[in-house]
């Protein structure tokens, strides 16, 4: 009870640290850092594919642009066609809504008589859970669905797991290369066994027969087992490997066939794992590579070197250390093998994982003969013993929580960021999770004052100018009260480019504010603003820290920007698609929010800087300095020819 306890207080804690560091990112593993989502390539970039998603946890593709998404508390499975959700979900349960729990795994099958599988894996909720209560829990289930008609039908159990804790519960179902459905369970604990014993899967010599939980499972697309490695009565026939605490991912190297995959520890020790059948992978008398000290609260211990405390089901299971750990916990998720080279022949069939701690996506090449982890200098120990250390292997960062990755049948990466947390100090608290597309970049055109482009057929190619090497780069100084030297500083990257459609226009400027000498420390901004036919006035405020869309009647949308500092270069950029008013920031979209459609062209570009405080008073057009929108964004003018081309046309270049 007392290690119970203990338990129950290091989650808390954990929790807490996630908590606190979506709000601080202080930790030790705190880097300059952000929820502006990028990659560390200058050759790729990323897309928003969907926003505004309610805790999606888990992607499966049917299709291009084509996927079926899980929401973890409301038990909905939703489809999503060409990055808008269907109208009617397909499917809704009944999920335990506490902590780890609630709809957690789907994976895609199409059957070669044309009939599609949905496999989908949550935690059920007797009667539903309304107060994200442990009351109602029944325990993880794995069910077969069909998909006809944009419904799921014929559901068959194929799972029922003893009810747990809520944690650990796993559920990232993958289809193996051999055709059988592979499913990494969590140890479930503390709510089974004696915790932290557990059963002979948990490594406890003394303990249960494995109930399913702890390990990774192996059955047939109907759920039958396809042979035992441990043992062959059930349930130790559908155990392909074991000693597994809390697993979020699995993926199946494409070239040999192997299985890798994620593990969570406790307060330390978070792992890379070759899996081989049979595989031990040590909780929990280790994690990572250090024995876990239960006397003083499940921290690291130390380091494990003797393999015979382990269970081996009579010689049949192997445990093997992990090709890499991380020593300070990040939350692994996801783990997949770039199967294409579509990013570039580099990361083709490298391994990629995502954390749901720091939203970073980690890069990992593998050794020659596929069995480890191709890794130098710091890390050629196999683990980040620090934060420095995990620098060569961060491939992206700023997702905010990642939850899922998969490539789509485009051979783009795709990346599912499980929340959004705006502003909790002041309010404006709005759980938003998205969908990203990791792509190469889109081509800038040549620099010009004129271009003139053909229309394509995808018109959302949308760069089609740019100005930068003709823009003045000045610094400008904006007028403010007395003697407080703020500046707004030109980048010489500032350019003005348009999507190839008629009504919407595209307009970046960039800047870098600097504080009042004299109002150090005060709330000010500085942002685009700009004004529609309908005299519909719109503005995008970086703040430190923090980006504010607002109307002229208040503020529509916030979005964090930790990391951002004063002295930093900013940039936004506004986009306005026709529907939506998406506002960019450092060339990544930040927001979308709805807005009533009105195709005329932007009539006004200005940048403001106040130090009000986060009021937005409309601005009229003549209050603008007129020198400061003039060299910010020269006027514009669009037009679509009768060839289909699109002429450019501004007043300093003409
Ligand atoms: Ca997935
Ligand atoms: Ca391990
Ligand atoms: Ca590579
Ligand atoms: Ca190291």
């Amino acid at each position: 009870m007392h290690l119970h306890l203990l338990k129950a207080v290091s989650i808390f804690l954990l929790i807490l640290l996630f908590l606190s560091s979506i709000c601080t990112m202080r930790d030790s593993y705190a880097q300059p850092t952000s929820f502006v989502p990028s990659v560390n390539d200058n050759n790729l970039e990323v897309k928003p594919v969907i926003t505004g998603l309610d805790g999606p946890t888990s992607i499966s593709f049917l299709g291009s642009n084509d996927m079926l998404m899980l929401e973890k508390a409301t038990g909905i499975v939703h489809r999503i066609i060409n990055g808008q959700l269907i109208a009617e979900p397909l499917l809704r349960l009944n999920v335990l809504k506490f902590e780890e729990s609630g709809m957690v795994g789907v994976e895609t099958v199409k059957n070669d008589n044309g009939r599609v599988y949905v496999y989908l894996y949550y935690t059920a909720a007797q009667g539903g859970d309304e107060n994200l209560t442990q009351k109602k829990n029944i325990g993880n289930r794995l069910y077969r669905y069909e998909l006809i008609d944009n419904k799921l039908v014929n559901p068959k159990l194929l799972l029922s797991l003893p009810k747990g804790s809520g944690f650990h519960n796993g559920g990232a179902i993958k289809l193996g290369p051999d055709g059988n459905l592979y499913i990494p369970v969590g140890d479930l604990s503390p709510g089974v066994g004696k915790s932290p014993n557990g059963t002979l899967a948990q490594n406890n010599q003394t303990g249960s027969r494995p109930n399913l939980s702890g390990g990774i499972l192996r059955m047939t697309q109907d759920g039958r087992p396809v042979g035992g490695i441990i043992g062959n009565s059930f349930p130790e026939s559908l155990y392909f490997a074991y000693g597994i605490r809390n697993s979020f991912g699995i993926d199946f190297d494409p070239i040999t066939g192997n299985m890798w995959d994620t593990e969570n520890g406790p307060t330390f020790g978070d792992e890379i794992n070759l899996v081989r059948p049979g595989f031990n992978s040590g909780w929990n008398q280790v994690q990572g590579i250090w024995e876990p000290d239960f006397g003083k609260g499940w921290i690291r211990g130390p380091q494990f070197n003797n393999s015979k405390e382990l269970v081996d089901f009579n010689g049949t299971g192997k445990y093997s250390s992990p090709e890499f750990t991380w020593q300070d916990t990040v939350g692994p998720t996801a783990i997949t093998f770039l199967t294409t080279p579509k990013l570039g022949t580099q990361y083709e069939n490298d391994i990629f994982v995502g954390d749901i701690k720091y939203g970073r996506i980690y890069h990992f090449e593998l050794n020659k003969n596929r069995t480890a982890l191709q890794l130098n200098g710091s890390l050629s120990d196999r683990v980040a013993n620090s934060s420095m250390e995990l620098t060569p292997v961060i491939f992206g960062q700023g997702f905010n929580g990642i939850s899922d990755l998969e490539v789509g049948p485009d051979g783009f990466l795709y990346v599912v960021a499980y929340s959004y947390v705006c502003s909790p100090a002041v309010g404006h608290v709005k759980p938003q999770g998205a969908i990203y597309k990791i792509t190469p970049k889109t081509d800038l055109s040549k620099i010009s004052n004129d271009v003139s482009i053909l229309v394509g057929t995808d018109y959302k190619s949308k760069i089609i100018g740019n100005i930068a090497s003709n823009a003045p780069l000045k610094d400008l100084s904006v007028a403010t009260k007395g003697e407080n030297g703020r500046t707004l500083l030109m980048e010489n990257e500032t350019r003005w480019s348009a999507p190839l459609q008629l009504n919407a226009t595209y307009i970046e400027g960039s800047f870098r504010m600097t504080p009042d000498k004299n109002e150090k420390g005060k709330d000010y901004h500085a942002g685009l603003v700009w004004q529609e036919g309908n005299n519909k006035t719109y503005y995008a405020f970086v703040r430190p820290g923090e980006i504010v869309l607002s109307d002229s009647t208040g503020q529509i949308s916030c979005a964090i920007l930790v990391g951002a500092n004063e002295e930093s270069w900013n940039k936004i950029t506004v986009l306005n698609s026709g529907e939506n008013i998406h506002v960019y920031y450092n060339d990544t979209l930040r927001m979308t929010v709805p807005r009533e459609f009105n195709g005329t062209d932007i009539s006004l570009v200005g940048i403001r800087s106040n130090n009000t405080k986060a009021e937005f008073d409309p601005i009229k057009v003549g209050q603008f300095p007129q020198n400061l929108s003039r060299y910010l964004l020269p006027e514009v003018a669009l037009t679509v020819n009768e060839n289909s081309s699109i002429s450019i046309k501004t007043r300093q270049g003409s």
